[in-house]
């Protein structure tokens, strides 16, 4: 169904082949104040994989970090480390030198390109590891004056892409997993483009035509499909926001009549309430929800508002990107829909053997794209026999559409956040004032979800508004600060079994009975 050529670099077919294709003079990117077109794209990108390959030493198989928020350079140094047949690790501008730490060990990243105003976290964690040969700094606001961009001003719109394979690895995906403890998915060059010439095509219908907007950091294998690969296939123009809050995507859509939205319900919501204020969504021809529950007030809502169904969608890190979906044409409240092509699905119960419909149980899924872990970690939980089980409960209907049920892990999903609970717990855990803690995701009014604490403070520490305040800023301080309990219920004692295990399940938010 996808017939790539044996040589395939990805980054190639988004940058040079579109302007070969006559898009060269269409807007590819915009943020930060610019606009770049497909040709000074691919220019741009030719100039950096010089100065990787030239002046950071950069060979193919190398891989490559590169730390940034959502903008034009982190896309841009995303495609020159492909185009130079690195392995690429997009990571979360959040993250604390531990956890980067834990990014460089796993993967045994030697290179790193970090936004200059990133660089304080990179530095403590290439001091500490050193596997990381070299880090070079870029300027994600684009005025030339970090070493990565003044390099790249001397070197030559010309360079002649690494011939990868098809089936090499182009990409790393991190994924906390339900214990904190982060895995690497291997994605492979013709995985880039299976996902746009399969869901982007099919269930999108991406044309040159769209602008793109959202808010998943490109760090997430979401974002990077949805706001960097979709629109770069398609010859279709790409908006980056470093703060994708809703009123400033509100803002890019109306000012650039964008047409593809990929972000969380949370946001979702927030922009309906901003459509009673008098906010112009009208240009929205696609709404993506993907990742967390949606619920079915907010698509009914958007449809009534907005005359088009909300696309609502589940994908993971390990199969790259979206693989059951609703349609334009096909599309229900609370409902997951159906495989996109190329994939097909099924519940399973504790054996793998398919259950009958109707019945919850794990997810199965297999297509195109699946599940690698670098080091074949965890590898035969995920897979088994050809099928890549999630970490999800479903059901499927008598009529074949797909019903999300419940996440089988230990996973928050916050404001478009995946958060390993016991990560939070082992930082609060971590701090001398808390004697037991375990977390929960408690419902919100404006979030949807969040994550809370129940703590058991050590002896003698008293349970008040400053000793919330100051656990909170604790872990932000160890972990990226996305993480933090928004909520902390102090607590005399956590439920356990006779055994001594937490029981989280019994734990109510906040704290009432
Ligand atoms: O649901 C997710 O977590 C996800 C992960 C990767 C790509 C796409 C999606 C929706």
């Amino acid at each position: 169904a996808f017939p790539y050529p044996e040589r395939l670099n990805a980054a190639v077919e988004l940058t040079d082949a579109m302007v070969a294709k006559g898009f060269g003079d269409h807007t590819a990117l915009i943020g930060n104040g610019r606009q770049r077109t497909y040709k000074e794209l691919t220019d741009w990108t030719n100039k950096l994989a010089h100065v990787l390959v030239e002046d950071m030493g950069v060979q193919p198989g190398n891989r490559v970090l590169i730390r940034s928020a959502n903008n034009p350079a982190m896309v841009a140094c995303w495609l020159a480390a492909t185009k130079v047949g690195a392995v690429v690790i997009n990571s979360m501008p959040m993250l604390r030198a531990g956890e980067l730490g834990k990014y460089v060990d796993k993967a045994q990243i030697e290179f790193a390109l970090c936004d200059t105003r990133l660089m304080e976290e990179m530095e403590i964690c290439a001091a500490a590891n050193p596997t990381l040969k070299r880090v070079m700094g870029f300027d994600g606001t684009c005025n030339h004056d970090a070493e990565l961009d003044r390099l790249a001003l001397e070197k030559s719109v010309r360079f002649t892409s690494v011939q990868t394979s098809r089936d090499d690895v182009a990409l790393l995906g991190f994924t906390s997993g339900s214990t904190g403890d982060p895995k690497a998915t291997m994605h492979f060059h013709r995985d880039l483009l299976i996902i746009a010439d399969g869901y982007a095509r099919e269930v999108l219908g991406v044309t040159p035509d769209d602008v793109f907007v959202g808010s998943p950091p490109l760090a997430f294998t979401f974002g990077l499909g949805g706001l960097a690969i979709f629109p770069l296939r398609f010859g279709a123009a790409a908006t980056l926001l470093e703060t994708a809050s809703p009123p400033n995507m509100i803002e890019i859509i109306q000012k650039y009549r964008a047409t593809v939205c990929f972000t969380a319900p949370t946001a979702y919501r927030a922009m309906l309430r901003a459509m009673e204020e008098g906010a112009d969504l009208s240009s929205l021809r696609a709404a993506v929800s993907a990742g967390e529950t949606l619920p079915a007030p907010v698509y009914d809502e958007w449809i009534a508002k907005t005359g088009k169904p909300m696309l609502d969608g589940i994908g993971a890190t390990e199969m790259l990107h979206i693989f059951i979906s609703n349609r334009f044409d096909d599309h229900r409240p609370a409902c997951t829909g159906k495989p996109v092509s190329g994939y097909e699905a099924k519940v399973v119960g504790p054996d793998g053997a398919e259950l009958p419909h109707g019945t919850a149980g794990r997810l199965a899924v297999r297509g195109p794209t699946g599940c690698r872990y670098l080091g074949g970690q965890r590898q035969d939980e995920y897979v088994q026999d050809g099928w890549n089980i999630s970490g999800d409960t479903f059901v499927q209907a008598e009529d074949g559409y797909f019903h999300f049920a419940a996440r089988n892990d230990d996973m928050i999903v916050s404001a478009g956040y995946n958060i390993a609970g016991p990560e939070v717990e082992a930082a609060l855990l971590a701090h001398g004032d808390v004697a037991e803690c375990a977390v929960i995701a408690a419902p919100h009014a404006e979030r949807g979800i969040i994550v809370e604490a129940h703590v058991v403070l050590s002896q003698g520490v008293a349970a008040t508004p400053a000793q919330e305040k100051l656990l909170q800023d604790h872990v932000k301080s160890v972990i990226a600060p996305y993480k933090y309990p928004r909520s902390i219920v102090f607590t005399a004692a956590l439920p356990k079994t006779p055994t001594g295990k937490i029981q989280r399940f019994m734990l109510v938010p906040g704290g009432a009975s």
